[in-house]
């Protein structure tokens, strides 16, 4: 997602920085000749520049976010001389919890959060192709503290940095919405990860071979239906068409492809269960309910994970 955006961006005139964790990285990129975007059956060379993020001591102004869930404060903290009062930063990742832990050691910043429906895949490292064209959403990460600061002058300022924000991104031409009940589309995202990466990983399998037999349906029913249970319980509007149907919808429009969960574990690489299912669990935990198939569902992923 990092390197689709970033192409956009750039593409659309705007200056951007890769941000890179480390001197591999960089040299990785060096090696591939700069980023490439595949899209609409065209490869384009993107001229953009990328540094060791740590490295640098410029301050960033906008900070786009895609790294996996549980790379977020670590990433975050190699910057944190890099980000001030001057910043506002967009998590646009898979899963939830991740504002809470980012809103604690950077304060200052203003912190946006977003979801996106676009789909892309990496032919190496740096070369990104851009499979599925769809929406984008950002949002406040927090209505409430968005909203309740405290001067107008302060409001103005938050004002000014969403419009700074939402305006860069539509300059790319992809389609930017502002939603200000971002919370209710990031559970909605988050129970359709929830519904289908953990089962396409365990079963090793394309998402949508999970709609094509009983059993399967009987599975993805059982999490959805933990997922309302607690939603009910945070008092989260149900959605229109029900988690279910949305669950198989995705699972039928991205029939092909084997979700970031799947291609995780099996690459061996640490996965991002525990802000999906396992953010179900805590949220969960908190209000005394169980949800034996999500629970399950987590522990046979951890399992997986320690197993390779
Ligand atoms: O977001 C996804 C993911 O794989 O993480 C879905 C929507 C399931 C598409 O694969």
């Amino acid at each position: 997602m990092g390197c689709m955006w970033g192409s956009y961006l750039a593409i659309s005139q705007q200056p951007v920085t890769l941000m890179l964790r480390d001197s591999s990285k960089l040299e990785t990129f060096q090696q591939e000749g700069g980023l490439q975007l595949e899209t609409q059956g065209r490869c384009l060379p993107i001229s953009v520049k990328a540094e060791i993020a740590s490295e640098s001591q410029a301050i960033v102004r906008h900070l786009l976010v895609t790294v996996k869930a549980q790379d977020t404060v670590p990433a975050l903290k190699a910057i944190a001389h890099r980000l001030g009062k001057e910043t506002s930063i967009i998590l646009l990742q898979n899963g939830m919890g991740m504002t809470e832990a980012v809103q604690h050691f950077i304060p200052l910043a203003q912190l946006f959060v977003g979801t996106t429906t676009h789909g892309c895949y990496r032919k190496s490292q740096f070369h990104v192709v851009h499979a599925g064209w769809g929406q984008t959403w950002i949002g406040p990460a927090e209505p409430s503290v968005f909203e309740s600061v405290s001067t107008s002058e302060a409001q103005a300022l938050s004002e000014e940095k969403k419009q700074r924000i939402l305006s860069s991104l539509r300059e790319t031409g992809l389609q930017i919405q502002w939603e200000k009940a971002i919370e209710q589309r990031l559970w909605q995202k988050l129970g359709v990860n929830c519904g289908i990466n953990a089962l396409t990983a365990l079963l090793d399998c394309q998402n949508g071979r999970l709609v094509e037999f009983p059993e399967g349906e009987r599975l993805l029913n059982g999490i959805c239906q933990e997922v309302e249970q607690l939603k009910h319980h945070l008092s989260i509007p149900r959605e229109d068409p029900p988690l279910y149907e949305m669950v198989r919808r995705v699972a039928r429009q991205t029939t092909e492809n084997y979700s970031s969960m799947h291609q995780d574990l099996h690459r061996g690489l640490k996965t991002e269960i525990d802000a999906i299912n396992g953010y179900l669990l805590k949220r969960a935990e908190a209000l005394s309910l169980d949800l034996p198939i999500n629970r399950f569902l987590v522990d046979l992923i951890h399992m997986k994970e320690k197993l390779k």
